[in-house]
């Protein structure tokens, strides 16, 4: 699997025989939808998702692939791309400012300006980062510029130039300069986290930790619940309704197991 680390010997037609795959410090799985989840990568320390104003962004997407940097666990960077294009203004630049508020590192980059190209690369020295997010925001096209030499395939731009075409099918590694790792992924259109208890979907959302506990039910979904502490909050204005929404949809998507 892409990021896994193995043993391997020279075998007699000349190429390489893996003996050995080293224990996986972490494994980033997509749920299928027939059969069992799928890994995309692993050992893997950071998730860098990626997201524009071109194609429009899905908010429900960057909550689940929190979500899912969370129960890994690795950190989690949010990447805006398309500054050019004005991505860094009207509601992205408030829905970003949300989870700057948050404590995540949030980065608004172009690959045509190279704005935000050199913060980019400090956040991802000497860590195994693979960057995800929908078709057509630019993965490939960040880590072109970060790597000039290589031969990497970006999307052309559909006549609208709004749906993203799925220009990356396969799972790729490269090595950086500093001896970090990027790996490049496909497009997602929804990235819902497999066989999650209540518990590590609450952990996904940093803003509810001050409030877990605090609920009438010390199950409490924070659905429909009365007392509810992060119901309570998200009326207060401390905790985004935008967020809380995603949360109760995320809920009822993957129907955690209940532990205890
Ligand atoms: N204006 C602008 N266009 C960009 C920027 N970055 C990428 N693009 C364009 O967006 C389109 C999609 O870029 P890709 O890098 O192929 O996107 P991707 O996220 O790898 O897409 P998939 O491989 O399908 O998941 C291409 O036409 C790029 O030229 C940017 O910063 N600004
Ligand atoms: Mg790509
Ligand atoms: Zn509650």
């Amino acid at each position: 699997m892409c990021g896994d680390y193995v043993r391997w010997q020279p075998s007699v037609s000349g190429s390489k025989l893996i003996t050995t795959i080293e224990p996986r410090r972490n494994e980033l799985l997509r749920s299928a939808r027939y059969g069992s989840a799928r890994i995309i990568a692993t050992n893997i320390d950071q998730l860098g998702i990626v997201t524009a104003c071109l194609p429009e962004p899905s908010w429900e997407l960057m909550d689940q692939l929190l979500v899912a940097a969370r129960s890994l666990p690795c950190e989690a960077i949010i990447i805006i791309n398309k500054s050019d294009l004005g991505c860094d203004t009207g509601d992205l630049r408030t829905i970003s400012e949300q989870y700057r508020q948050i404590g995540y590192v949030v980065l608004h980059t172009s690959t045509k300006t190279h704005n935000g190209i050199a913060a980019l690369k400090t956040q991802l020295n000497g860590k195994t980062t693979i960057l995800v997010g929908q078709s057509g925001v630019g993965k490939s096209s960040l880590i072109k510029i970060l790597l000039p030499h290589r031969d990497i395939r970006i999307g052309e731009l559909s006549k609208t130039g709004e749906k993203g075409k799925h220009t990356t099918s396969n799972t790729i590694l490269y090595g950086l300069d500093d001896g970090g790792k990027l790996i490049d992924s496909p497009g997602v259109r929804d990235f819902r986290p497999t066989n999650l208890t209540l518990e590590e979907l609450n952990q996904g959302y940093v803003e509810f930790s001050a409030y877990l506990g605090h609920c009438r039910f010390h199950n409490c979904t924070h659905t429909t619940e009365p007392k509810c502490a992060v119901n309570d909050a998200a009326q207060r204005g401390e905790i985004t309704v935008r967020r809380l929404k995603n949360y109760r949809k995320l809920l009822s998507q993957i129907a955690p197991r209940r532990t205890k």
